[in-house]
């Protein structure tokens, strides 16, 4: 497959894969707290490639695990440059970690070698997976989960309520962070069954003693919801898109 060669080759060169960077929100106070690192492909001949078309391909090939291993890298790097390692500036960056990367027995290992050599306090990152982690090879995972949990990195669920059925997992599990669908902030207004299901999910992560980030608002009415059910954080275009390192950089600066 064309498009597999040249993953594999641009994870080789390096140079046309880059990190845009979303900021996460505080709803209380609106300050920035942290970003979730996004891995972007640009393509010599086909333009920007989105995620959603080259991860799935990346992780059929077997490259998500070396191309997981660059966004980790490349992202802890940007955390340090950016001085979120300060204890005033306590920031967390979220990573997305594929389910085919909890698969590798190493994963502990890499993420320990990361943090070690970018400096990068572990309590900084959060990795974010998604439901099916959790509810597939159990046994195994949970090992891997608790020996991330033991090196002091955040964990969070991605696409939360979209996935099963089942929340049993959530009582074995060390998760920190419950990541609200985007699907379920988009229709907020009054009693919507959405709202409901908003409203239930902060409900559950407060009881468990885990952060609410609501993904993907777009509008001051679904802002102004999501902080009255009381969600700690969020993301999405109302704040700001996921951006170039650069352009995130400024934001920032103009911040604090
Ligand atoms: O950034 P967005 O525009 O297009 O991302 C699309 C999808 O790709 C999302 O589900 C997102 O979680 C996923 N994604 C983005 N960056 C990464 C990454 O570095 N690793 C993994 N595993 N998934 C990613
Ligand atoms: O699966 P995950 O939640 O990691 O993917 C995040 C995806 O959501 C990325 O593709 C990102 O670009 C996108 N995204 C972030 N904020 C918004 C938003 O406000 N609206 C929409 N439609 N997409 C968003
Ligand atoms: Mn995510
Ligand atoms: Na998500």
């Amino acid at each position: 497959l064309q498009l597999a060669a040249d993953l594999r080759r641009a994870l080789e060169t390096g140079g046309e894969l880059e990190m845009h960077y979303q900021p996460t929100i505080e709803l209380r106070t609106g300050q920035i707290v942290g970003f979730e690192a996004l891995v972007r492909w640009r393509h010599p001949v086909r333009g920007m490639i989105s995620p959603a078309d080259f991860i799935p391909l990346a992780e059929s090939t077997g490259l998500i695990r070396p191309l997981g291993q660059w966004v980790l890298a490349e992202s802890c790097r940007q955390a340090v440059a950016w001085g979120m390692g300060a204890p005033e500036r306590a920031m967390t960056m979220a990573v997305n970690v594929s389910g085919r990367q909890f698969d590798q027995p190493g994963l502990p290992g890499i993420v320990a070698a990361v943090l070690a050599e970018t400096g990068l306090p572990a309590q900084r990152l959060c990795l974010e997976m998604t439901e099916s982690v959790l509810m597939t090879d159990t046994e195994e995972n949970l090992a891997v989960l608790l020996s991330l949990k033991d090196i002091g990195v955040r964990l969070a669920i991605d696409d939360f309520g979209t996935g099963y059925s089942s929340l049993a997992y959530l009582r074995r599990f060390p998760v920190d962070t419950l990541k609200i669908d985007r699907s379920f902030v988009e229709r907020l207004s009054g009693a919507t069954p959405d709202a409901a299901l908003a409203r239930t999910i902060v409900q559950l992560g407060q009881s468990l003693g885990m952060a609410t980030v609501a993904e993907g608002i777009e509008q001051y009415a679904q802002f102004l919801a999501l902080r009255r059910m009381g969600c700690d954080l969020a993301q999405g275009y109302y704040f700001s898109r996921p951006l170039p390192a650069a352009e995130a950089g400024l934001l920032l600066q103009d911040h604090k």
